[in-house]
C-alpha cells in the first residue's frame, strides 16, 4: 500500500520551486532536529520517508554533497534564477531541470513552446545513473518528464503526484499543466495527482492571469483528482499577521499548509488519496480550499507555559484567514465535506473539531450529515507553537475563482485583446472558449450541489 513515503514532489515555476524549497527545508529541518536527540529515544520525523539520497551535482551553480539526504522533489523552471536562490539557500531538490529564459507570463509559451526543442539543462536520472547535465539538447518537458520517470520508478510503486504550482506565470500553469497532461498519457495513471495550485492575488498582478488561471484550471478539471486552490491573499494576509510580510512570510506558511497536510495522515495511508477520497470523491468538483493555523511568531503565547485552549488557538489564527462568504460579499460559503488535521491525539483532534464547529467558520450544505473526518497525529511545531489545525474542504468558494477567471477570460476574448500572445504557440481563441466552458460547467456543478 501506498503511504507518504510513495509520494513525489514536482515544483513548476518560480512559484512552485520557491514554495517548493520552503517545504523542503521543513522536512530536513525536522529530520535534523529529530537526528539531534540522543539515538535510543530518537523520534523518526514525520516526513522522513520522502526524504531520498541524492547524488552528485545537478542544480545550478550549487554542487551538493554526495550522499545528501533531500526530499523526493523536481524542481522543473524555464529559468535558473528560483533554483539558484533555493540552492542558496541549501533546499535543494532531488532533480532539476531548468533553460535559460522564462515564459513570459504567458501560459500558451510554457504549455506549448517546449513541444519544439529548446536545450534544457539539469539532471533527470536518479544519482545512480550516468550524468546527463550541460546542454544536453532535450526540450525542457521531455527533460522533466525524465526527470520525474525516474523518481517515480526508484519508488517501490508508482508514488502519487503532488504538484506544486502556480495558476499565473507562463511555466507554472503551462508548463505545469502541460506536465500533468503528459504524465496522465505516460504511465501515471494509477497515481493519484493532486495540484497544490496558487491562485494570484485578487488585486492582479497580470492582465492576462485570468487567461492563464481559466488554461490551467479547465486543464485540472480534466486531469487532476484534486487541486488545492492556495490563494495568495491568504498565504500574504497569514504572513502579515506574522509579521513576517510579502513572498517569503507567504511561502512559509504555504509550507507549513503543506507539510501538515502530508504528514497527517499516520502510518500506513497514503495523504493524497486520503484527501480525494475523503474531500473529492465526485470528479466534477475537486477544487479544494485549504487553511492551517500559524501561530505569528512575535505574539507571545500561553503554549511557551502551558497549552492553549483550541478555542484560542482557532479564533486567534485559523478563523481570520477563512472566507465565509462569496465575493459578493453576502452569499455564505457552504462545504460539502471537509477534513481537519490537528497536532495531537484522536481526543486533540475531537475537541478541536467540536470548538471549530461550533465557531461556524465552516457551514456545510444542509444536506450533509456526516461532513466531517479528523486525522491526528504528534506534528511538526514552530517554536512557541503547542498545537494547531489544518482543514481541506470542499468548498463553494471554488465558484469565485472558476467564475470570476472565466468572466473576464470572456472579456478579452470578446475584445480580441492579448489573444496574439497565444496563437503563435499553438492555443487559439477555441481553446480560450473551451477553457471558459469547462471552468463555467464547473461551477454550475458546484452551484447545484452547494448553494
Ligand atoms: N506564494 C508565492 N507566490 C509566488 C511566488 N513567486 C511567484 N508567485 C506567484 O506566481 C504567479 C506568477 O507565476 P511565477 O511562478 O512567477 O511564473 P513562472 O511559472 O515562473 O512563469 P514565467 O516566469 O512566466 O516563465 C503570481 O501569482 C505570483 O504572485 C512565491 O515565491 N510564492
Ligand atoms: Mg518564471
Amino acid at each position: 500500500m501506498s503511504t507518504a513515503d510513495d509520494v513525489l514532489i514536482v515544483q513548476v515555476g518560480q512559484c512552485g520551486v520557491t514554495a517548493g524549497a520552503a517545504l523542503s527545508a521543513r522536512i530536513c529541518a525536522r529530520h535534523d532536529a529529530c537526528m539531534a536527540q540522543p539515538a535510543s529515544r530518537r523520534p523518526r520525523a514525520p516526513l522522513d520517508g520522502l526524504l531520498v539520497r541524492r547524488g552528485r551535482a545537478d542544480t545550478p551553480s550549487s554542487p551538493a554533497a554526495a550522499d545528501e539526504l533531500v526530499p523526493r522533489a523536481v524542481s522543473v523552471d524555464a529559468e535558473p534564477k528560483a533554483m539558484h536562490d533555493a540552492h542558496k539557500a541549501h533546499t535543494k531538490p532531488v532533480a532539476a531541470v531548468w533553460t535559460e529564459g522564462g515564459r513570459g507570463g504567458v501560459f500558451a509559451n510554457g504549455f506549448a513552446r517546449d513541444y519544439g526543442g529548446g536545450g534544457a539543462r539539469g539532471l533527470p536520472q536518479q544519482a545512480s545513473s550516468a550524468r546527463r547535465g550541460g546542454e544536453s539538447g532535450v526540450n525542457l518537458l521531455s527533460a522533466a518528464m525524465a526527470a520525474v520517470r525516474a523518481w517515480a520508478e526508484s519508488s517501490a510503486t508508482t508514488p502519487d503526484v503532488l504538484l506544486l504550482h502556480s495558476l499565473a506565470g507562463g511555466t507554472g500553469s503551462g508548463l505545469g499543466t502541460r506536465l500533468l497532461e503528459t504524465m496522465r498519457d505516460d504511465g501515471f495513471h494509477k497515481a493519484f495527482v493532486v495540484t497544490a495550485s496558487v491562485v494570484p492575488l485578487a488585486c492582479g498582478e497580470s492582465p492576462i492571469q485570468a487567461v492563464n488561471a481559466t488554461l490551467s484550471l479547465s486543464s485540472l478539471a480534466e486531469n487532476a483528482d484534486a487541486a488545492l486552490l492556495l490563494r495568495n491573499d491568504d498565504a500574504v494576509r497569514a504572513a502579515t499577521r506574522a509579521r513576517e510580510p510579502g513572498m517569503q512570510g507567504a511561502n512559509a506558511y504555504l509550507a507549513a499548509l503543506l507539510e501538515r497536510t502530508l504528514a497527517a495522515h499516520g502510518r500506513g495511508v497514503a495523504p493524497l488519496r486520503d484527501i480525494v477520497t475523503e474531500c473529492a470523491p465526485i470528479p466534477a468538483m475537486k477544487f479544494l480550499d485549504a487553511h492551517t493555523s500559524w501561530r505569528p511568531a512575535s505574539q507571545p503565547s500561553s503554549s511557551l507555559s502551558s497549552t492553549p485552549p483550541w478555542r484560542e488557538v482557532l479564533k486567534a489564527h485559523l478563523a481570520p484567514l477563512v472566507c465565509r462568504t462569496h465575493v459578493d460579499g453576502t452569499t455564505p460559503i457552504k462545504s460539502i465535506s471537509s477534513m481537519a488535521f490537528a497536532h495531537g491525539t484522536e481526543s486533540d483532534a475531537g475537541e478541536a473539531l467540536a470548538t471549530l464547529q461550533a465557531s461556524r467558520t465552516y457551514t456545510h450544505a444542509a444536506w450533509q450529515t456526516d461532513p466531517w473526518r479528523t486525522r491526528s497525529r504528534p506534528l511538526p511545531l514552530l517554536a512557541g507553537e503547542a498545537r494547531h489545525l489544518t482543514v481541506i474542504s470542499n468548498r463553494s468558494n471554488a465558484i469565485d475563482v472558476l467564475e470570476g477567471s472565466a468572466r473576464r477570460t470572456r472579456a478579452l476574448l470578446r475584445a480580441g485583446a492579448f489573444v496574439h500572445h497565444y496563437t503563435p504557440f499553438g492555443v487559439d481563441k477555441e481553446d480560450w472558449e473551451h477553457a471558459c466552458h469547462v471552468a463555467e460547467t464547473t461551477s454550475d456543478a458546484y452551484r447545484a450541489f452547494y448553494l
